[in-house]
């Protein structure tokens, strides 16, 4: 993927904004029409700005390394492990005995591997959950491992976790849920948010290079009748000092939640979206930490024209898919058999990871603590699938040619399996046609287009048809591309194939394309 250093911190469109949206007018020679020093992941956006200028806009925000760097990964893992595992629920009370804590046979490494294997590349585990129980021994609470008779109180699993992905080449990610039902000072808002910054610290400053923090919005009242406040530019604050490389998801302004728990992501998935922002103390504000409020991010519809016409901010604040390989986050006996098939986990891909998404599957490991063999099964299987489907890029030792191409970004560089080179037109022309000629005729059933997000994500409809001999024939379409595309149709023989970009929000970028037949 072509990268290019951002500056991660906030643009204002203030008075400035008649001249930072010139600059966008006057396109360089390479067909890019923002110049490095104005790139960000963050813009604000003055009121009284034409919504075609927004357009524009939000066609050059770009992600962060951070940002960029997670959605490489594609496909990542999620594991509830805790109290729940052993009292058999999903969420505890926070009055359980920290005795009940027991694995018979706790092995991380194995977790690891197999996650290794089944080609996921980090591990989000639930440190603490709602039940407040802390899978570490933390300083700031008895109610943890410490206090359990799992290794004489001497355990600790979030370092097994934490050593056993680092052996197996696994990133590590943290859980650490807001939500408190145990602790005591939970309601008491600054004593609490003091507690949760405490734990915040241990984790993130004792165990290795965190890829991702993950925050629950969750929040109820504690013991004394009141609804805790959670002070979340205190805690981002706290991930950015100990872990300056972690993207923070959900309550923070990393990452958002794709807004349901089903694995399948909108056909449309923008990843630039309006931000509900506070108002800036100081101008130009710092940065996104301090301005982000978390908000509903839930709707069909979160980045169109229409959406974006009115927006005061704009981030690129892409989408993480989470589901779990069961119907519970934790391990149930009770649901052995109902572990999802290699089939459905392919199609929660497809609509994950083929959404511009990235898909974070939660494996949930049993009592002995280890990750059952009927997950291991299914997702061993859906390895075999992925890997089987793309071995054979079909379209690969085509001849492309396209009606408008850049000479810096000529449209071969498509197919030439470098991520870092990308084909776009010149002269800022927003539609063009490209024609694959294919060496032999090919059978495929499957579509995968990628944009180089590192410029902006900006086609908003396409279409692919195949040449019959005498005439063009539809056998796809498409509305946003983003990191990644996958679309599935019926099966198609041809060796010509045309892709057209119909709408864009600037010039196109393409930094791959593949045909490939779908295993089975
Ligand atoms: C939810 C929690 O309440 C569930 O227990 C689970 O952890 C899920 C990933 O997030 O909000």
């Amino acid at each position: 993927m072509f990268r290019r250093k951002s500056l991660g911190a906030v643009l204002v469109i203030g008075f400035t904004a008649s001249l930072y949206l010139s600059c966008c007018r006057s396109r360089s020679s390479s067909g890019e029409a923002i110049t490095p020093a104005q790139e960000s992941n963050f813009v604000l956006i003055p009121s009284g700005v034409p919504a075609e200028k927004i357009v524009y806009t939000a066609a050059h925000i770009i992600p962060s390394p951070n940002q960029l760097a997670w959605q490489e990964m594609e496909f990542i893992a999620f594991v509830h492990f805790g109290m729940n595992t052993f009292t058999d629920r999903e969420w505890g009370e926070g009055t359980e005995s920290p005795s009940l804590f027991n694995p018979t046979d706790f092995d991380a490494r194995q977790w690891a591997r197999v996650l290794k294997e089944a080609g996921l590349k980090m591990l989000i585990v639930t440190a603490k959950h709602h039940d407040g129980f802390c899978l570490w021994p933390s300083q700031c609470t008895e109610h943890s491992v410490r206090s359990s008779p799992w290794r004489q109180g001497k355990g600790d699993v979030v370092r097994e976790v934490a050593e056993a992905c680092r052996e197996a080449g696994l990133k590590f990610g943290i859980y650490l849920s807001p939500w408190d039902r145990h602790e005591p000072t939970y309601g008491d808002s600054p004593a609490y948010n003091e507690h949760f910054r405490s734990q915040l610290r241990e984790l993130l400053t004792n165990y290795g290079e965190v890829g991702e923090v993950w925050f629950d919005g969750a929040c109820g009242e504690g013991p004394n009748g009141k609804r805790q406040e959670y002070d979340w530019p205190s805690y981002y604050r706290v991930v950015r000092e100990c872990q300056p490389k972690a993207v923070i998801f959900g309550m923070g302004p990393d990452l958002r939640w794709v807004g349901t728990e089903t694995g399948y992501g909108r056909e449309t998935e923008w990843s630039v979206v309006p931000m509900e922002i506070r108002e800036p103390m100081i101008k130009p504000a710092p940065s996104l930490d301090d301005l982000f409020i978390p908000g509903d991010m839930t709707a069909d519809d979160l980045g169109s024209r229409g959406k974006i016409a009115g927006a005061r901010a704009l981030a690129w604040y892409p989408a993480e898919t989470d589901v779990s390989i069961r119907p519970g986050w934790f391990y149930h006996a009770s649901q052995d058999e109902e572990v999802k098939t290699p089939e459905k986990l392919m199609d929660i891909y497809f609509s994950s990871v083929g959404r511009n998404g990235v898909l974070l599957l939660n494996v949930p490991p049993d009592k002995r603590g280890h990750i059952h063999e009927n997950d291991i099964k299914s997702l061993m299987d859906m390895r075999r699938i992925l890997d089987t489907t793309f071995q054979t890029n079909l379209v690969s030792g085509a001849r492309v040619e396209a009606s408008n191409e850049n000479e810096d970004h000529p449209a071969r560089s498509i197919l030439d399996e470098d991520k870092g080179t990308y084909w776009t037109t010149a002269g800022g022309v927003e539609s063009a046609v490209l024609e694959f000629a294919l060496p032999e005729k090919q059978t495929f059933d499957l579509a995968m287009l990628q944009e180089n997000i590192c410029v902006g994500q900006r086609v908003e409809e396409f279409s692919l048809e195949s040449w019959n001999g005498k005439g063009w024939v539809l056998f796809v379409q498409g509305t946003t591309i983003g990191y990644k595309r996958l679309l599935r149709f019926p099966e198609t023989t041809t060796d010509k194939v045309r892709l057209t970009i119909i709408k864009c929000r600037t010039s196109p970028t393409l930094s791959a394309f593949g045909l490939f037949k779908l295993a089975s």
